[in-house]
């Protein structure tokens, strides 16, 4: 006997998620479900468009991950016409790169998923001494004192006496599956409104370096940034100290509170492995010391790794039309204007052709036998896969790079785990903030950088030699590639006689809450829920924890949404 749950919206994420799990008479997940619910047609919109321009629309593919896709867009158009930008131009890309990866992983740590582990009303059980006491003996972080806990902890009272928790509100408090002493729940607590404060400002990176955020402006053939170090206007000497000094105040929050945070509350959920999954990690790899195009150099390496072994890792090529494919089996596309089964596709000759199948709302549960998502199949030669900061740590740690090496090895130790008790949620999560670190330290050497090279008289950051359409082959094929916070990107462009013919972004959430495909290998959210005991079916938190730890955006992973789809937020049990 099993019993259908649903969970739709899964809430604190961008976009529309939907869950459907089976449960078996014990509460055990054996089969899982995940479905995007709106669509995008951005790959539309930007058809027959100048290709110069396409960042400026498929940055809007996303709110969260705001410079992104700009930023595949323009790598794409350069691949295509072999347009090589200038040093300074890098440098500032992988530092705006940089700066969102901390402010999204920090947010995403605490306002995103640290509820799921953090009992928010436990927190009024806390000795206010007992807390302060902890945050010192962990972090020089300086609002540390009795006081500091005391007031937050009078906050958090007022919300839970006047009924209206406010950002707080419809959590699973009491929830059996919360572990935390409640001197340690108000302290992550305390910092999550404390992280509120502090992303508004690391964002100022972009708006120096950008012009605004969200979506600051990007350009083909480098960046839209004016350096003028000596002058009024533009960006100054001034200007750039300020991201000076930002990139050393990130420095400073993410090793004195997040990182100690991230291991006082991972500690105390060692014995909670659940939410491993696939075990297939996807990295393209990223932050290139020289350019995009020295895959060897990069601080972030490439490669695939299957089933979890470390031993091997597998090259990846996006040009490939065998390896990377989009399959559309269980999702409302058709291809061609039909379907074939196990008709996968490689992105360059990839198709959006919307094809709804699914139940008229409103509708119990999806007809999961069928097709059931707005979401494609991405596959890697026809293997589904995980990516993100943990496939990315995995495949860094299995190629030996040493700075990632260490700092695995280092927690793991701290933690007293296994390399395998990374295959988790949990895991993911600890993932995300080891390589927050690294990355804040590539901040500031690239920031070092850059200031060198305008030192030496360098301040150059656009190419724009065959920017003229009328020196263009007539047609021309290119690949973007990044690492986005939530993991491997790509946008693929056709380019016909200076106009966009064809254009496919295969996003990471793409790949971590695909559906099932035509040899019904489920997707990586799918395969990490199966498996998992639901402590209370009314109530699943379990399920949050597992697929809060992917990060999901499903804004990216579809890319308008439909305004027919009308979204109830509550958990209907099936
Ligand atoms: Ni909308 Fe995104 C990131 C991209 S999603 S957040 O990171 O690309 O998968
Ligand atoms: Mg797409």
């Amino acid at each position: 006997m099993s019993e259908r749950i649903v969970v739709d919206p899964i809430t604190r994420i961008e976009g529309h998620l939907r869950v459907e799990v089976d449960i078996d008479e014990n509460g055990v997940i054996n089969d899982a479900f995940s479905s995007g619910t709106a669509v995008r047609g951005l790959e539309l919109i930007v058809r027959d468009r100048d290709p110069r321009e396409v960042w400026a629309y498929v940055q809007r593919i996303c709110g969260v991950c705001t410079t992104v896709h700009a930023l595949a867009s323009i790598r794409s158009v350069e691949d295509a016409l072999q347009i090589k930008i200038p040093r300074n131009a890098h440098l500032i890309r992988d530092i705006m790169n940089e700066a969102l990866f901390v402010h999204d992983h920090v947010v995403h740590f605490y306002h995103l998923h640290a509820l799921d582990w953090v009992d928010v009303v436990n927190s009024l059980k806390a000795d206010p001494a007992e807390t302060s006491r902890i945050a010192q003996s962990i972090s020089n972080w300086p609002k540390s004192s009795v006081g500091y806990f005391t007031d937050v902890q009078n906050k958090i009272k007022k919300l839970v006496d006047s009924g209206q928790l406010g950002i707080f509100a419809n959590g699973y408090w009491g929830h059996k599956a919360y572990k935390l002493p409640p001197e340690i729940n108000l302290l992550a607590v305390a910092h999550y409104l404390e992280a509120l404060d502090w992303q508004k400002e690391i964002v100022k990176i972009h708006t120096i370096f950008g012009g605004k955020n969200p979506h600051p402006n990007y350009v083909v053939g480098g960046m839209a940034t004016p350096l003028n170090i000596d002058g009024e206007n533009g960006v100054n000497a001034e200007r750039l100290y300020q991201v000076s000094d930002l990139i050393d105040q990130a420095n400073e929050f993410v090793n004195q509170v997040y990182i100690p945070d991230l291991l006082a509350i991972g500690s105390f959920y060692k014995d909670w492995t659940y939410g491993g999954g696939l075990n297939n990690y996807l990295c393209y790899g990223d932050f290139s010391t020289t350019d995009i195009y020295d895959t060897k150099n990069y601080r972030m390496p490439r490669g695939i790794i299957l089933n979890g072994n470390l031993n091997e890792i597998h090259d990846i090529d996006l040009k490939d039309p065998e390896q990377i494919q989009e399959f559309i089996d269980r999702s409302w596309y058709t291809y061609d204007g039909k379907k074939f089964e196990g008709d996968g596709k490689h992105p360059f000759y990839g198709e959006t052709e919307f094809n709804y199948t699914g139940p008229k709302a409103p509708y119990k549960t999806l007809d999961t036998d069928k097709e059931y998502s707005w979401i494609k199949a991405p596959r890697w030669r026809e293997q589904p896969m995980e990516t993100g900061p943990l496939a990315r740590l995995m495949v860094g740690y299995a190629a030996g790079k040493q700075e990632i090496v260490d700092i695995v090895d280092d927690t793991l130790k701290r933690l007293a785990l296994p390399l395998s008790a990374l295959q988790s949620a949990i895991g993911r999560t600890i993932a995300r903030g080891l390589e927050t670190v690294l990355i804040t330290d590539w901040m500031r050497k690239d920031m070092d950088e850059l200031f060198k090279n305008i030192k030496l008289g360098d301040q150059g950051t656009l190419n724009q030699t065959n920017w003229d359409p009328e020196n263009w082959p007539s047609k021309a094929q290119g690949v973007g590639w990044m690492e986005a916070p939530r993991g491997a990107l790509g946008h693929w462009i056709d380019i016909e006689d200076g106009k966009t013919k064809n254009y496919q972004a295969v996003v990471p959430s793409t790949w971590n809450a695909s559906p099932r495909d035509y040899q019904k290998k489920l997707g990586a959210y799918e395969a990490a829920l199966k498996g998992t005991k639901l402590l209370n079916k009314e109530q699943p938190l379990e399920i949050m924890r597992i697929i809060h730890s992917f990060d999901p955006c499903l804004a990216c992973a579809v890319h308008l949404t439909d305004l027919e789809t009308k979204n109830s937020t509550e958990i209907r049990l099936g």
